[in-house]
């Protein structure tokens, strides 16, 4: 077993490695060891200077974020990180990989830094909902402009290591290998007798114009990062480090980082990093499975989904054939993949060369056979069984033996398609969500015949088009859909009781979602959603007042946004939403002539009504297997749902509500409203008896 962290000497540079797989995360052990390392060679006399580097494929990826719910024992990152600054002969980073978090604060409280050309720097600790806690938030403005560290650490984006260099971050860039190229580096410095260069004993790069930039800030902040307290934090850290002296500033950000690690963000974030992770741990699949290799994709349907898919694949550098019956879907599909490339382009997310190469490895064809050499196949077309069916039978025959057929179907019987084939085993749900190539969610449907090693093949597909890939069984609306049924349910009630689409749509934003549910009605068309519910018609609950909003606007031919007008009015060319009384009256007298009881609900009972109606029927899904753990299910509304992260997911949300509230809450809702719809689910009734938790249910599974 290597040491954590060794030290060789090579002349007279003393070589120290952390290696501390699979990422060096700087954990209680790396702090120890580089305590050690440092404490010693500060005595050495025949040292001349150092040079940090870490072993595997990155330098440190950060704190060890697990450590954060056991407590961060000592030696601290600070005590650690001041001992590397007062080092008496220069200290050199070596960085390759992506330098994270406490790996770019290390590398920080080094004297000199040199980094891989691939290599990346970054404070993402806002997305875990805390700030630079190892002296980030006083050193980077000592190094680079202050406006562009409160980028850096707002967007939490990695910097690549030419800009790091531009703007004074790095000192060097390495084109072979980093150590080499940091010990020639060092070599030099011994040469010119540099001395070590002590980030904290830096002036705060234009602190001058601190106000105004921090107005800034604040003003992004509100806008963009509502209802969160981490980045307000991290403006009054970087205040602090332009007005006080280092070790003040020190003090102000160890403050406010104690504050949030364990604030209901930070707690809600950290859960979903671990939760989009355990999601590729799938029980039925052995880790020895194989997956079967992916390097030609085909796609059936050039409609907005396929073309979507297809973009998905050429992002990844896989080709792919689109298929299509007719030459003028094929002509639009492409028309609009073009147009989305040349917005990236536009936007600068894309080059122009770039552009071409993804271009260039989309395929359209009418020609059905030119699928027989794909490895995977998806079917992106309208949502009829029939034609998915027809689709299916062809794509037995044409496709090579040990294809993969999947189906984009988000409503139909998966299992009802693959019978249609000879081959059920290679068939499988790849449930994608509009925009498909810029939503992060892909809902892996396991059919009841589905191959174990066809199952992880999709898993690994999904990394490689990174997406976050979701394994769900077979049922009507599988895991997101299917809650999203009870949840826009009690948002349509509350219009028959005398509430207005903008006090329920307000109460949901107000919670945190990205749109209320009424005004994605409107976007999607209102139509949608109303005709899966005529052709299921007979597996409806017997209620006049199930859904009858959107039956309404249908009947009336208010679909929405495409129509002008839906839940509400879109008269401007910016397709801004405004209330529409005429509806809104139309609901009420219905409602009345329904004899829905005249409530008009606040804002806490409509979040309360759509949420826990949506956590029970979560319940339901883990009961029935649908869902393999509450956290998938988190990770799909975070993912698929614009579910906030901050509030973890739903079932994260439910467990910090506590269990047997949401229980009692229903059963409250079950005495003033129609009881089919408020009965608590089992396995809610079972945790909430027993005061348990969702999380402590998913932990049971995994021991
Ligand atoms: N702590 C603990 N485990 C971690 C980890 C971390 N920081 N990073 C990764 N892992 C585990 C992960 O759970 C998985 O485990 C395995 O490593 C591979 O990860 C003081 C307070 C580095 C870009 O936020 O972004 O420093 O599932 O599947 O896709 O101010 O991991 O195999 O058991 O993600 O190649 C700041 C988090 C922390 C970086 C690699 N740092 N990590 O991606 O592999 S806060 C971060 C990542 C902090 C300081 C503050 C990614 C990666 P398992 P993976 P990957």
């Amino acid at each position: 077993m290597n040491e954590i962290v060794s030290c060789s000497v090579i002349d007279n540079i003393a070589v120290v490695r952390i290696d501390n797989p699979p990422v060096n995360a700087m954990d209680r052990a790396v702090r120890a060891g580089l305590n050690k390392t440092f404490s010693e060679l500060k005595n050495r006399s025949d040292i001349a200077a150092v040079v940090l580097a870490c072993a595997g494929r990155t330098f440190v990826a950060g704190a060890d974020i697990k450590e954060f719910d056991t407590g961060i024992r000592a030696p601290s990152f600070h005590e650690v990180l001041q001992l590397i600054e007062d080092s008496p002969r220069p200290v050199v980073a070596a960085v390759h990989g992506t330098a994270l978090g406490a790996g770019t604060e290390l590398a920080l409280a080094c004297h000199y830094r040199v980094a891989q050309q691939d290599a990346r720097f970054g404070l993402p600790e806002l997305s875990l909902g805390i700030i630079p806690g190892a002296g980030g938030t006083q050193r980077l403005p000592r190094l680079i402009p202050l406006d562009r560290a409160l980028d850096m650490m707002l967007s939490g984006k990695p910097l690549p290591a030419a800009t790091a260099r531009e703007l004074g971050l790095a000192d060097a860039l390495a084109a072979g290998d980093v150590v080499e190229g940091a010990i020639a580096f060092t070599r030099d410095l011994i040469a010119r007798g540099a001395d070590p260069r002590r980030t904290r004993e830096q002036p705060v790069k234009n602190a001058e114009k601190a106000d105004a930039i921090l107005q800034e800030k604040r003003a992004q902040i509100a806008k963009t990062m509502r209802n969160r307290k981490s980045p307000l934090a991290l403006l009054e850290a970087v205040k602090a480090a332009t007005e006080l002296p280092f070790a003040d500033g020190l003090k102000v950000e160890s403050e406010q980082s104690r504050r949030l690690v364990q604030a209901p963000e930070a707690r809600a974030l950290r859960h979903l990093f671990f939760a989009e992770r355990e999601v590729r741990k799938i029980p039925a699949v052995s880790s020895d499975e194989k997956a079967r290799p992916v390097s030609r994709v085909g796609i059936v349907g050039a409609g907005t989904m396929g073309g979507g898919i297809a973009m998905c694949f050429a992002n990844a550098n896989i080709p792919v054939t689109i298929v299509d019956a007719a030459q003028a879907n094929l002509d639009r599909g492409l028309a609009t993949i073009r147009k989305n490339y040349e917005r990236s382009v536009t936007r600068g997310s894309l080059k122009p060369d770039q552009f071409e190469q993804r271009m260039a490895l989309i395929t359209p064809t009418l020609d059905f056979s030119a699928l027989a050499s794909a490895d995977l196949v998806i079917e992106a077309v309208f949502e009829n069984m029939a034609l998915k069916k027809d689709i299916f039978g062809k794509l037995d025959g044409v496709a090579r033996p040990g294809a993969i057929l999947g189906t984009n179907t988000s409503t139909l019987d998966i299992d009802e398609i693959a019978a249609v084939t000879r081959r059920p085993q290679d068939v499988i749900g790849l449930h994608f969500f509009s925009p498909a190539n810029v939503m992060p969610l892909l809902e892996i449907v396991q059919a009841r015949q589905t191959a174990p090693d066809v199952l992880m093949t999709a898993m690994d597909v999904a990394k490689q088009i990174k997406k976050t890939g979701v394994v769900a069984k077979v049922c009507y609306g599988f895991i997101g859909n299917r809650m999203m049924d009870p949840y826009a349910r009690e948002a349509e009630h509350c219009l028959l009781e005398g509430a207005t689409p903008e006090q329920v749509d307000s109460a949901l934003e107000e919670f945190g979602m990205a749109m209320g549910i009424l005004a994605v009605f409107d976007m999607a068309g209102v139509d949608i959603g109303h005709l899966t519910r005529v052709a299921r018609k007979h597996l409806l609950p017997d209620d006049p007042t199930f859904y009858r909003c959107s039956a309404m606007l249908t009947e009336c031919g208010w679909l929405g946004q495409k129509t002008g007008r839906g839940f509400y009015r879109y008269d401007n060319a910016d397709r801004k939403r405004t209330p529409d009384p005429e509806t809104v009256e139309m609901f009420w007298a219905e409602g009345k002539r329904l004899g829905a009881a005249r409530r008009t609900p606040d804002r806490q009972e409509i979040q309360e009504r759509c949420f826990y109606a949506m956590v029970n029927e979560g319940a339901r899904l883990l009961e029935e297997g649908i869902a393999l753990r509450a956290s998938d299910i988190d990770v799909v509304y975070t993912s698929g749902y614009g579910f906030p992260r901050y509030h973890g997911g739903p079932m994260f949300y439910a467990d910090t509500i506590g269990l047997k509230v949401i229980r009692d809450r229903i059963l409250e809702f079950g005495r003033t409203f129609d009881r089919q719809y408020w009965t608590p689910a089992p396995l809610l009734e079972l945790l909430a008896r027993n005061e348990s938790t969702f999380d402590k249910w998913d932990a049971s599974r995994r021991a």
